[in-house]
């Protein structure tokens, strides 16, 4: 990390931070802090992404930390002199749509599937993107402000799943760093009505489609729902005692969406959901989480059961990690 290469590189020019589509909370928490940490510094910038901001917490996140978040839609002067830093997301990534401007700067925790030429790369595995971004405000003696310090705090601790996911001593760190300055009522008021009608019917598909075989669990949802209610499902199935690897999926017009976990070192959600998919979609991510896509037109490829063919799929990826 070298804060002040960051900053000379965007000074004087128009700046975007943009987020992965979908933007999840450790990706707007990312986000609204390097605004505020490049504000400090003299660098304005907006934050932008494609997609849609879908889920309840993440809606909650733009009324309780009070900041802007605009969908690439109603941008129309981005041009291709315009400075683009991606934040917990990569340029080329499936997840993270191509603007026109120009990628100059990554900052980001996940593994590079396509490398990208960027001025200026920070990429490292740690639990939150959320806990990159705090580091920048404690090693440049940036000061901290509350509500900073808690949206970047709910992002760390959604993503890390309340320090229990892929934690390193960094995310540790910068979680007690945060926390001096974190706003508890704020923390409270993000706590609270964080499931809708919707998420319960999805739960509720779910529980009743569940199938497990030893260790996998697998659960179908049979309607569209929306990309982080899918991974929450995930979560919520890997939860029960006899699961290990959980695979979720959700029905949607355009094809299966897919979110993987996986509590097992030696079984990578990424590499097994994308051996799992090879041929027929697209699939990727961490060690313990992952997602995937198989389009309508490869369904039927799948045959008539297409859920039994799934469930062959992943099972014989998994046991072909445990080799
Ligand atoms: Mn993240």
């Amino acid at each position: 990390m070298d804060w002040k290469k960051l900053i000379e590189i965007l000074k004087g020019h128009k700046v975007y931070i943009q987020t992965h589509n979908y933007p999840d909370p450790d990706a707007m928490g990312s986000a609204l802090g390097l605004q505020v940490f490049l504000k400090h510094h003299g660098v304005e910038s907006l934050l932008c992404y494609d997609g849609k901001i879908e889920k309840l917490s993440t809606k909650r996140m733009l009324d309780i930390f009070d900041f802007k978040i605009y969908n690439i839609d109603d941008i129309e002067d981005m041009t291709e002199s315009d400075y683009i830093v991606t934040v917990d997301a990569q340029k080329f990534n499936a997840n993270v749509t191509d603007f026109i401007g120009d990628e100059v700067a990554c900052i980001d925790h996940h593994p590079t599937f396509i490398p990208c030429d960027y001025l200026y790369k920070d990429v490292r595995f740690v639990g939150a993107c959320s806990t990159l971004i705090a580091e920048y405000f404690k090693e440049s003696n940036t000061p901290m402000d509350s509500n900073t310090a808690t949206a970047l705090l709910y992002g760390l601790r959604i993503d890390t799943n309340n320090l229990t996911r892929g934690v390193t001593p960094l995310d540790i760190d910068m979680f007690s760093y945060l926390y001096e300055y974190a706003d508890a009522d704020k923390l409270a008021a993000m706590n609270n009505s964080t499931m809708e009608l919707k998420d319960l019917q999805a739960y509720g598909a779910a529980i009743q489609n569940i199938k497990v075989y030893d260790n996998i669990g697998f659960a179908e949802i049979p309607f569209d729902c929306p990309d982080g209610l899918i991974a929450m499902v995930s979560d919520f199935i890997l939860a029960l005692d006899v699961v290990e690897f959980a695979v979720v999926y959700a029905t949607r017009d355009d094809g299966l969406k897919f979110s993987v976990r996986s509590e097992l070192s030696e079984w990578n959600a990424g590499q097994i959901v994308a051996e799992a998919l090879d041929g027929i979609g697209t699939g990727g991510g961490h060690v313990t989480m992952a997602g995937g896509f198989v389009p309508s037109e490869n369904i039927e490829k799948l045959g008539h059961l297409y859920d039994d063919e799934i469930e062959r799929r992943f099972v014989a990826a998994c046991r072909e990690g445990n080799k």
